[in-house]
């Protein structure tokens, strides 16, 4: 539907037929705040999406226009600078055509409309989306041969400009995810492998609690990776030369103990278990034991909200819900936190019923009508 709108607004307004991408948001199945960490991360490419037309003009600019969330049209000049704009969005493809431009890719001048279905600040990453998906076509338009590599980089860079220190499991989510598996990825060499994550008899389940996070608004994110990065440099200084938290070993964090401030510590601590907690989780789905993955989401949760201290009451309420109901293997809270998402393993038969409990007494205890949805696994950014 989203595509149909974009795609009848362009032919109507710039009298042509576009180029179409297609850039999924994700989910992820464990790994959080392990990526920045150079550790292991399983997400996956949803089928919600935002969707681009694009055609080259002859006008020396690049307007992009959205007539959905934030509707504005705004334009930028190849040779840098825009009109002043007030839509957030705007700030991503200012940031990323900056990086374009200084890297020397000659940008001619081009047109572009989005839109998508991606719930903004629900922790599906909309905004790796919006600019894996934005180079891609631009790559795709302007014949300039952007690797997938190169992408999830810029993508990188122009968050980082905008404030989100984020590490790289977005934007390789976004770009390399493959309908129905999850994608492994090695944050350090950045080496992924496919993993079919159909358990039978289960449903995966997005349930949306409606508190939205900005995350390169709140400083929070950042200061985790503050912490993170005081304990490498701890460890560097009295033990021994480590360039992540991915080479900090438990024994490592307790000869550091007296040291750290407690609190670094225990993000730290959080962070080596969520590592072994992904390898667990690859385990429990080749074995194909519903149980066992539906407990390393809920240790993967509640370590999120004693150790990481990154989840919400609501995210915490609906976890504990879904912990009183037989038919609910697990579930935890997803991305980078504050908000968002919970992703959930549900019996499959009687699932309207349980979803239906859930709903209710999240109302109850929040006056808040949480959204669920039956989680799509699609492919990552193409062109339609
Ligand atoms: C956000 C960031 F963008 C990711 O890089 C990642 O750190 C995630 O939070 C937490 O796992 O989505």
């Amino acid at each position: 539907m989203v595509l149909d709108s974009i795609k009848n607004y362009f032919i109507t307004h710039y009298k042509s037929s576009p180029l179409l991408i297609k850039a999924p948001g994700r989910v992820n199945l464990i790994g959080e705040h392990t990526d920045y960490n150079m550790g292991f991360v399983l997400p996956a490419s949803i089928e919600k999406s935002i969707y681009f037309a694009f055609q080259k003009n002859n006008h020396k600019t690049i307007n992009v226009e959205t007539i959905f969330t934030d509707p504005e049209k705004i334009t930028f000049y190849i040779q840098g600078g825009c009109e002043p704009f007030k839509a957030g969005w705007g700030n991503y493809f200012k940031a990323i055509i900056q990086i374009l431009l200084k890297k020397g890719y000659d940008l001619h001048g081009f047109d572009c409309v989005f839109g998508g279905d991606i719930p903004i600040g629900a922790g599906l990453s909309s905004s790796a989306a919006l600019c894996c998906g934005f180079i891609h076509g631009v790559s795709q338009l302007l014949d300039l041969s952007i690797s997938k590599k190169e992408n999830a980089h810029i993508a990188q860079e122009a968050e980082h400009l905008i404030g989100l220190n984020c590490g790289l499991m977005d934007q390789y989510a976004v770009l390399f995810g493959k309908q129905s598996h999850a994608l492994f990825l090695d944050c350090r060499d950045l080496t992924h492998k496919y993993v079919p994550i159909n358990l039978k008899e289960y449903s995966w389940i997005l349930i949306d609690s409606k508190i939205q996070h900005n995350l390169a608004v709140d400083s929070e994110y950042n200061h985790r990776r503050n912490s993170c990065e005081r304990v490498v440099s701890i460890v560097n200084d009295r033990i021994e030369r480590v360039s992540s938290l991915r080479d900090v070993t438990t024994e490592h964090l307790e000869r550091i103990k007296l040291e750290v401030n407690p609190e670094d510590y225990k993000r730290a601590k959080y962070v080596l278990e969520e590592n072994d907690r992904v390898h667990k989780m690859m385990d429990a789905l080749e074995l194909g034991n519903a149980d066992l993955v539906g407990q390393i989401l809920l240790q993967g949760h509640w370590a999120m909200s004693k150790d990481y201290e990154i989840t919400t009451p609501e995210l915490d309420y609906l976890v504990k819900t879904g912990e009183q109901l037989e038919d609910v293997k697990g579930s935890r809270m997803m991305g980078g936190g504050f908000g968002g998402c919970t992703i959930n393993l549900i019996k499959t038969d009687n699932l309207e019923n349980s979803l239906e409990i859930i709903r209710r007494k999240y109302k109850e205890e929040t006056s808040i009508e949480c959204e669920t949805y039956q989680l799509e696994i699609g492919d990552g950014v193409h062109i339609l």
